[in-house]
């Protein structure tokens, strides 16, 4: 896919990505390792925002994200960014069946008749120069802009433009590459054995995250800086990921209501940003969802209505 309309001349290692990615793309041959669940049970939405699923990478939560996408379903579905992890992947080709299956599921739906947009990150940069263009049923785009069902004009971005060389420094000075993999590796093997334990799944760095005061300031900086931005651009609102952190907060800019909102990631919260069909937007913790399909006794409904409060 990529490598036949990529142009002459390209530099080896976009050349090798490309390749590979024209590999793991080639739809539909290939049939996902793990069926499609068909159960006509999916949680339909106007739009979904994921991004940060880090592909390519032993840290992306890929059965996770398998059981969101079978239990979902969208009109548009935005990839903001990070989706496949070209600078792991040039390091190290990792790719196991199960990324096979999530790529898979995407283009899938963009047959079914779902709108996706792929804006990609800085970890998929390489993708960046192919902006503007569609493949296949994918558009690529720099960035979008989003209405909602009741009207606001969103923005939407991976996010590190706005992630200064002081701030990138301050964060690394604490996640680091090497101790953030090292991290995610823990965390696997700390989730394999709570799930062996039948204990809920737990995010080891959500927890240090939590309690380093300076990740928490770098955060909210970095809310600030999107939401500044978004305001100086005349939107009502900015939906971003590529911090890990899902969150949504409220901004004013000249007088005028700025919403941010971050879908978070696939690598330790697990979170997807929806749109229902009325404009209302929610976070979902897919480990809470998938957690309350097993408990029969928290109506879904109940707990829609307290969330529609809690973020109105
Ligand atoms: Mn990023």
């Amino acid at each position: 896919m990529l490598d036949q309309t990529s142009p002459p001349g390209l530099p080896a290692d976009l050349s090798d990505f490309a390749g590979h990615f024209g590999n793991v793309a080639a739809f539909p041959p290939i049939e996902p390792s793990v069926p499609e669940r068909e159960d006509g049970q999916r949680r339909r939405f106007r739009t979904i925002w994921i991004s940060d699923v880090h592909l390519g990478t032993k840290g992306c939560n890929a059965a996770m994200l398998i059981d969101f996408l079978d239990s979902t379903d969208s009109e548009t579905m935005y990839l903001v960014g990070d989706i496949i992890d070209g600078w792991r992947l040039k390091k190290k080709f990792y790719w196991p069946a199960s990324h096979n299956d999530i790529v898979w599921r995407i283009l899938k739906r963009a047959k079914r008749g779902t709108r996706i947009v792929y804006i990609p990150g800085n970890h998929d940069e390489v993708v960046r120069p192919f902006s503007g263009m569609n493949f296949g049923d994918v558009e690529i785009r720099r960035a979008a802009f989003h209405e909602t069902a009741d009207g606001r004009r969103l923005m939407v971005l991976h996010g590190d433009e706005f992630d200064t060389v002081m701030l990138t420094h301050r964060w690394l000075a604490f996640v680091g590459d090497t101790a953030y993999h090292l991290m995610m590796a823990l965390n696997g093997w700390v989730n394999s054995a709570r799930k062996a334990f039948g204990m809920p799944y737990w995010s080891l760095s959500k927890a240090a995250k939590n309690k380093v005061k300076n990740a928490v300031e770098f955060i909210s900086k970095y809310e600030e800086i999107v939401a500044r931005a978004a305001g100086e651009r005349g939107v009502d609102g900015v939906v971003c990921g590529h911090i890990h952190t899902a969150e949504h907060r409220m901004f004013t800019h000249d007088g005028r209501a700025i919403e941010y909102w971050n879908d978070g990631d696939w690598v330790e919260g697990c979170n997807a940003l929806v749109e229902h069909f009325d404009g209302r937007m929610e976070i979902l913790h897919w480990p809470d969802e998938i957690a309350k399909r097993a408990a029969p006794d928290s109506p879904q409904e109940a707990d829609d209505e307290d969330h529609a409060r809690a973020v109105a």
